[in-house]
């Protein structure tokens, strides 16, 4: 089994559908370590500690977080099943970015920005980034959301441990287009 598809099964498991293998995790997300690799081995995946270590060493976005003391393991964000993370809310900078496709853009300008099935809207520190996510989408266009005002308006802000930024909502008026003039 290449790492790319138990990535991919981390994903799903750890972030969406725990009864897909199954586990439970606890309120922080968090599944224990031998019971995962115990059930994926059931299942016929070719898994141990190493290859489980490496997957998660090597992944592009640094989605998951062993914690081998605890032995357990979670993502550290991209969730739609009902988990609290437990992260102290933190100061953004001025702006964050949102990447997203064009044809969103009408509802989001009506709507703003909304977390739909995740727990949080996902926003990107930088243009480049936020490219990247919003082509998963369609064609890809970049909005700047005024971080700075709305943390001075009490909006809280999350920094998950890969860097990216959470918040619940993006009202309209903190939104610009960031591609546009
Ligand atoms: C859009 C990936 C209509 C939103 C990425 C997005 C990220 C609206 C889509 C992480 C809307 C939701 C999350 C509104 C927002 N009307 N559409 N009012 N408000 N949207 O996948 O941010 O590879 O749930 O713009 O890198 O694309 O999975 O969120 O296009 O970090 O680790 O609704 O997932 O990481 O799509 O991506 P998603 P996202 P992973």
């Amino acid at each position: 089994m290449n790492t790319k598809r138990i990535s991919k099964f981390l994903s799903l498991v750890l972030r969406h559908k725990p009864e897909a293998l199954p586990i439970e995790l606890d309120k922080q997300g968090w599944a224990d370590l031998d019971e995962i690799i115990e059930k994926m081995q059931r299942k016929g995946m070719e898994v141990d500690e190493s290859i489980i270590q490496s997957v998660v060493a090597n992944n592009d976005k640094q989605r998951f977080r062993l914690d081998l003391p605890n032995r357990r393991i979670r993502a550290n964000q991209g969730h739609s099943i009902n988990i609290d993370l437990a992260l102290d809310p933190s100061v953004p900078p001025a702006v964050l970015f949102h990447g997203t496709a064009t044809r969103f853009i009408d509802s989001i300008m009506e709507k703003g920005l909304i977390r739909g099935s995740r727990q949080h809207v996902h926003l990107s520190l930088d243009i480049v980034t936020a490219t990247k996510v919003g082509s998963r989408h369609g064609k890809p266009t970049i909005l700047a959301v005024d971080a700075q005002t709305m943390h001075q308006q009490g909006y809280k802000f999350f920094v998950s441990e890969n860097g990216v930024w959470l918040t619940e909502h993006v009202p309209v008026d903190f939104l610009s287009r960031a591609d546009r003039q």
